[in-house]
């Protein structure tokens, strides 16, 4: 069971076909794998073997797909990177993952050389030229491969093909160890609930570097035998053209993404020809009611809900009978996916009562990479815990409804950002005494993330903006916060606990602190 080997047997039953058109130009499933194969070859001559850490932070472009399933082929381990991390966060990445190869382009390694040259053991492939330093072109090497390398696919069900970092609580990311089975009993429980096949044409706008666009998106077109037409980037007035010129039959996105396709949709006169579409599927963060009206009202089509997480994969999803989708709901358990509601002790909700999403099933993770403690954390008896609050309802055969987030958690355009890791950077600035990173609800965002600073007395008053500042140096810009609010204390409760709702509600109703 190796995700990659089940890709290249679909590759080779329709060698003819594009398998991905990558900004307008056609890759078919024959050249595509017999590019994994080369790029399996140089990471087999490169040394990369069995259970070696591969990190990639690269543009979205075909290459990516192509070292990812070359990576799972010579069973090392892919852990994609976002494009917009920082140096110092891509050191922790490598260092804490011990990644032995990392690979990425020529500017970001200029920005981010200082750091990682420093790291043991870490070799680097520059995808546009090499570097000064040691670090090798990638397309050098490809065009050294020697010839006759077959792949043996030597990892199999229980290896780890991915390592996914998530951030933490305490502000320390944490490597989710993703293993062969994983992928594949998930990819598989997504081909029969959507009802995948080679006649799909799926428009891609995501990031390849998370798992909605790379393991649900990518991983599940290549092994039904359709197409992906792939942008670059997303661009709501492109896509809607796409998915009218290219006659596609599947979209997915985040909340964020349908919410500015929707703007485009209702600026334009002449609406797209969507009579190809079979389905929209939204996923990562919480589809407003109003938005999923919205869009049916406006294109006919109800969004079709489903509910993730990094550490398990896909969890539920609404059914593929439209009748069958329902605003706020995120439907029904997937195939092979174990999922029960669970009250603080433990103990089973009763019917319909909000608890925690507990998950078990070949879909759930291995552990976090090096953190013993953290992985015993998250589980008990099996049951991964995922944090998510939630009930399932009686009356329509267990319906499952996500209602909030027992872990604190900002999801802003479909990405994750826990407070603690700015709050970490904002109190080491000499002048804040404490801080509080909060999401505010947001129209386009979901959620936004906004910081309340406390500045020590005594010290000269510091302006919000450099606290913004400060977090772009340090952090990808998606975690920085859009607003700074300086106050004199911070709410807090009798155990001098901070009351972060009440920051919220406070925030949100213009009211003071
Ligand atoms: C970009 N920016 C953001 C976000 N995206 N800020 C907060 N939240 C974001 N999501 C920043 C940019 O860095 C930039 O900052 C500024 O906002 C303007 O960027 P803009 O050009 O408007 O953004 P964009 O590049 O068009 O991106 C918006 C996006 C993107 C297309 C919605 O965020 C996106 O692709 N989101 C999808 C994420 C995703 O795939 N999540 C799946 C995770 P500055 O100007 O300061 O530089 S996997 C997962 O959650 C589980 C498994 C699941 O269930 O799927
Ligand atoms: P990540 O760690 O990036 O994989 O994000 C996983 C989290 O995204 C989950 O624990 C949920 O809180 C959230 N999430 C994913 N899909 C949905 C959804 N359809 N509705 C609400 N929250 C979601």
């Amino acid at each position: 069971m190796n995700l990659a080997r089940l890709l290249s047997e679909t590759a080779a039953r329709n060698p003819g076909k594009p398998a991905v058109v990558f900004e307008g130009t056609p890759c078919t499933y024959g050249a595509f794998d017999r590019e994994v194969e080369r790029y399996a070859a140089m990471l087999h001559t490169a040394g990369v073997g069995k259970g070696d850490r591969v990190a990639v932070q690269l543009p979205k472009r075909m290459e990516f797909l192509f070292l990812h399933l070359a990576n799972l082929s010579v069973g090392a381990v892919t852990l994609p990177l976002n494009t917009d991390y920082r140096p110092e966060e891509v050191e922790y990445f490598l260092s804490d993952s011990g990644t032995s190869l990392f690979v990425t382009d020529a500017e970001r390694f200029a920005r981010a050389a200082g750091s990682i040259r420093g790291l043991r053991g870490v070799r680097t492939l520059l995808l546009d030229g090499g570097g000064g330093a040691g670090e090798e072109s990638l397309f050098e090497r490809l065009s050294d491969v020697p010839a006759g390398f077959r792949r043996s696919w030597p990892a199999g069900g229980d290896d780890p093909a991915m390592i996914c970092y998530t951030s933490g609580t305490t502000g320390r990311s944490k490597g989710a160890v993703i293993t062969h089975r994983n992928l594949v009993s998930n990819m598989l429980a997504l081909h029969d609930a959507w009802e995948w096949t080679g006649n799909d044409v799926l428009l891609h706008v995501l990031p390849l570097f998370h798992v909605h666009g790379l393991n649900v998106a990518t991983h599940g077109s290549l092994y039904a035998g359709s197409t992906i037409v792939m942008h670059g980037k997303f661009d709501p007035e492109r896509a809607w053209d796409s998915l009218e010129a290219n006659g596609c039959t599947l979209f997915m996105g985040v909340p964020t993404i349908y919410q500015r396709m929707m703007g485009e949709w209702e600026k334009r006169e002449r609406k797209p020809d969507l009579r190809g579409m079979r389905i929209f599927i939204s996923g990562s963060a919480p589809l407003s009611d109003s938005l999923f009206h919205r869009f049916e009202r406006s294109t006919g089509f109800r969004i079709l809900e489903r509910y993730g997480m990094t550490e398990t994969g896909m969890i539920a999803s609404n059914r593929i009978d439209p009748a069958h989708r329902k605003a706020k709901s995120v439907g029904y358990p997937l195939a092979g996916v174990d999922l029960r509601v669970a009250r603080e002790d433990g103990a089973d909700v009763r019917p319909g009562e909000v608890g925690e999403v507990w998950i078990r099933g070949d879909n759930v993770f291995r552990g976090y990479w090096g953190m013993p403690g953290k992985t015993a954390e998250s589980f008990v008896d099996g049951w991964f815990r995922s944090g998510d609050l939630g009930f399932l309802d009686p009356e329509d055969g267990g319906r499952l409804y996500l209602v909030g987030r027992a872990k604190e958690l900002i999801i802003t355009g479909g990405y994750n950002v826990y407070p603690k890791e700015i709050e970490n950077i904002l109190e080491a600035h000499e002048a804040v005494k404490e801080s509080a990173v909060v999401g505010l609800p947001d129209e386009e965002f979901g959620e936004k993330v906004v910081a309340v600073i406390v500045q020590k007395e005594g010290v000269a008053p510091v302006p919000p903006e450099t606290f913004v500042a400060l977090c772009k140096i340090h952090l990808a810009s998606y975690k920085c916060p859009r607003q700074v609010f300086i106050v004199r204390d911070l709410p807090r409760n009798a155990m001098g606990k901070i009351r972060k709702n009440r920051i919220v509600e406070s925030l949100r109703d213009g009211k003071p602190l």
